[in-house]
């Protein structure tokens, strides 16, 4: 497995894709652990039948019993599902708790899903005064590159910074899309008229790609995601070319105070970003 790229799928890929984030981590070992208590119940009940098809058979039990309760049996065939509906619950409750709720956000980018393509607000930087944007188209494949892939790669990836705890706020200018990457164990339905809300944080850098997952049109399955990580020094310069320069932030005096505080503050001066975070905690 470590020897395939990560971030995408590959021919004969069996299982997940490895996982990049935290909740990745943890969907992998949820589904471990299903995946040997189903296999246990299918073999249990695999003996079961075949005892009660060999022992049972008509040949060799020509007059069947005719008693029609046990109370030890029910007991157990109560207590013991019961079990394994609270061995496989309690985790798997903590951990949609987990995916729902990001702790202490670094970065906040909004993806909006639109007919055919994906946009990236990054609320926290200023370009000429508005929330720095971009749209993020599929490439079409007669245009890429030696090494680009078909179907997922696109002209413009959203970029973040490795090991930052990154809040994604996902909506729809149109209609229904579904922001999925499947290697950072994230799916947000992209609603209009709301906003839902995701994480994730990436420990290597890489592009990591996942598609639109909510059938949204003629060229639904032509508007892949992109989400490439790199280091916080690479990321800083990434976003400092996109946006105002250092150079023209201090020359503008009324930008000049806030861009010297630190990014937590910054954050809750941002008044857009207030309001659409307060709107949409007025909504829960
Ligand atoms: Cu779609």
């Amino acid at each position: 497995m470590s020897t395939q790229p990560t971030g995408q799928p590959h021919p004969w890929q069996l299982n997940f894709q490895e996982a990049a984030s935290p909740v990745m981590e943890n969907l992998h070992d949820m589904h471990s652990l299903l995946l040997h208590v189903i296999t246990c119940i299918a073999i249990a009940v695999l003996i079961l039948l075949g005892y009660i098809l060999f022992r049972f058979h008509h040949r060799r039990n020509p007059y069947p019993a005719d008693f029609t309760h046990n109370t030890m049996l029910e007991i157990f065939w109560t207590l013991i599902p019961v079990i394994i509906l609270v061995v496989v619950g309690v985790p798997s409750v903590r951990l949609l708790h987990k995916m729902e709720t990001p702790k202490n956000a670094e970065l906040t980018i909004k993806a909006v899903g639109h007919q055919w393509y994906w946009s990236y607000e990054y609320p926290d930087d200023k370009n000429e005064g508005k929330n720095f944007e971009f749209d993020s188209y599929m490439i079409e494949s007669k245009d890429l590159k030696p090494g680009q892939l078909r179907l997922l790669d696109v002209d413009n990836p959203m970029v973040v910074p490795v090991d930052t705890v990154i809040r994604v706020l996902v909506t729809g200018a149109d209609v229904l899309h579904s922001f999925a990457v499947p290697s950072l164990g994230i799916k947000r339905d992209a609603v209009p008229g709301r906003i839902n809300e995701t994480w994730f944080s990436i420990k290597k850098p890489g592009t990591y790609y996942g598609q639109c997952s909510e059938l949204c049109g003629a060229k639904h399955g032509y508007m892949p995601i992109a989400v490439k990580a790199v280091s916080k020094q690479e990321y800083q310069e990434w976003i400092n070319s996109k946006t105002n320069t250092p150079e023209q932030k201090t020359a503008d005096n009324s930008e000049k105070e806030t861009d010297q505080k630190p990014k937590e503050e910054n954050h809750q001066e941002d008044p857009k970003k207030g309001h659409v975070i307060k709107k949409y905690k007025e909504n829960l």
